[in-house]
């Protein structure tokens, strides 16, 4: 993305001189569905990137438009509520955020753009909430901490897009580190870079072109069904505050008689949780074949046990499985569509997609995109 071009398009929508600023998208290693459960995620922000420019106007207007939807959202900064418009939501429910924290914000004009391809699982949405609040904060001279800003982000998420979603993707978003994979306790907020040295391998995204609709919805029902299972343990176990403190022997004896199918998620999260640890020490010590073989496992986890995958994921997955040039690979994010994260050798690249794209275009009449990406840094200033 070119700043000046985004400043051009800007002085021609709203004559004015904007602010930019850059967030971008994440991947996750490994550590699914374990942030809303007070475990540990390995997530890295990528070369793809939301941009917002922003500049103040004299009343307390809120003009927003969106390069991809090349429409405007007109609202005041002193009635926020959802719009009509989804893609505005995420910024509305941003400055509405800062409101209720008592957070002092004027009108603004506001510009978005961006290469994070959208509902495909690389946390678009969460981006775009980063980069609204960063360029909030800019702009109004807030000075709002950075862990504030991926809080403030979530739950912008949560009230105006609908999704009670974990702190994963936010944090990603803000805290990201070129070269870097994060491990994140989604308890304390505690989190250190793990070089990403991946030695003639390359991560390679590749879309499915898919998002089912039932996914929010299932994601939902998924941290209620984990919250389920934890106040049964709860009852016996009253120090017990999350799937993050259980074990498989608890799980067994007050899950499981209860309901067989909380059981199974509740048991796919702990062994996520289990498997991340073993995960970090692999990647750790630069051994990118184990840490593979994990990937694997997640897979079947979130596909079996936990239920979040999709057909055309399934595919995608199974496909390289045989193949010794990929070490790993599963389904990542909310699910029901969106990327596989693969771990491949570099020369095999090129060949590999064009065969999964015409296999892929066979099996589901769809287009499989492919990316190689780079991590990268978190939410900042553009120029
Ligand atoms: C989505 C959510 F937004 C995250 O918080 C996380 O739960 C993820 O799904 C699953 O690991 O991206």
């Amino acid at each position: 993305m070119n700043a000046q071009h985004l400043k051009n398009t800007f002085k021609k929508l709203f004559n004015a001189e904007p602010i930019l600023v850059r967030s971008p998208g994440r991947i996750n290693i490994i550590g699914e569905h374990t942030d809303y459960n007070e475990g540990f995620v390995m997530p890295a922000a990528i070369n793809k990137a939301i941009y917002v420019a922003i500049s103040k106007r004299d009343d307390q207007e809120i003009h927003l438009f969106s390069e991809s939807y090349q429409e405007f959202d007109i609202s005041s900064v002193n009635d926020l509520k959802q719009s009509k418009n989804s893609w505005a939501n995420y910024i509305l429910g941003v400055a509405d955020q800062f409101k209720e924290r008592g957070y002092k914000l004027g009108g603004f004009n506001f510009y978005i753009d961006g290469d994070v391809p959208l509902g495909a699982g690389l946390s678009s949405s969460a981006a775009v909430e980063c980069a609204t609040g960063f360029a909030l904060d800019q702009l109004f001279s807030l000075s709002v901490p950075k862990m504030d800003l991926a809080l403030i982000a979530q739950k912008a998420e949560q009230t105006f897009a609908g999704v009670n979603c974990g702190i994963m993707d936010q944090f990603a978003s803000v805290f990201g580190k070129k070269d870097h994979a994060m491990m994140l306790d989604c308890r304390s907020m505690k989190h250190i870079y793990i070089p990403l040295k991946l030695d003639g391998y390359k991560l390679l995204l590749l879309n499915t072109n898919v998002k089912h609709a039932l996914s929010d919805s299932a994601y939902n029902k998924r941290r209620q069904q984990c919250e389920q299972g934890v106040s049964w343990i709860k009852a016996h176990h009253p120090q017990v505050k999350s799937l993050r403190d259980v074990d498989l022997n608890m799980l067994e004896e007050f899950v499981k008689p209860k309901d067989a199918e909380v059981y199974t998620k509740c048991r796919y999260v702990v062994e996520e949780i289990s498997r991340l640890l073993n995960a970090a020490e692999q990647l750790k010590n630069g051994n990118l074949a184990s840490l593979g073989k994990l990937m694997f496992e997640t897979h079947e986890g979130l596909s079996a046990a936990y239920e979040v995958s999709c057909k055309e994921l399934d595919f995608l997955v199974d496909a390289v499985k045989p193949l010794d040039y990929v070490l790993g690979a599963r389904m990542m994010g909310g699910g029901f569509g969106g990327c596989t994260i693969n771990i491949v050798k570099e020369e095999n690249i090129p060949a590999l997609i064009e065969e999964l794209a015409t296999k892929y275009q066979m099996q589901f009449g769809l287009k499989l995109d492919a990316y190689t990406v780079q991590t990268d840094n978190g939410t900042s200033l553009f120029s």
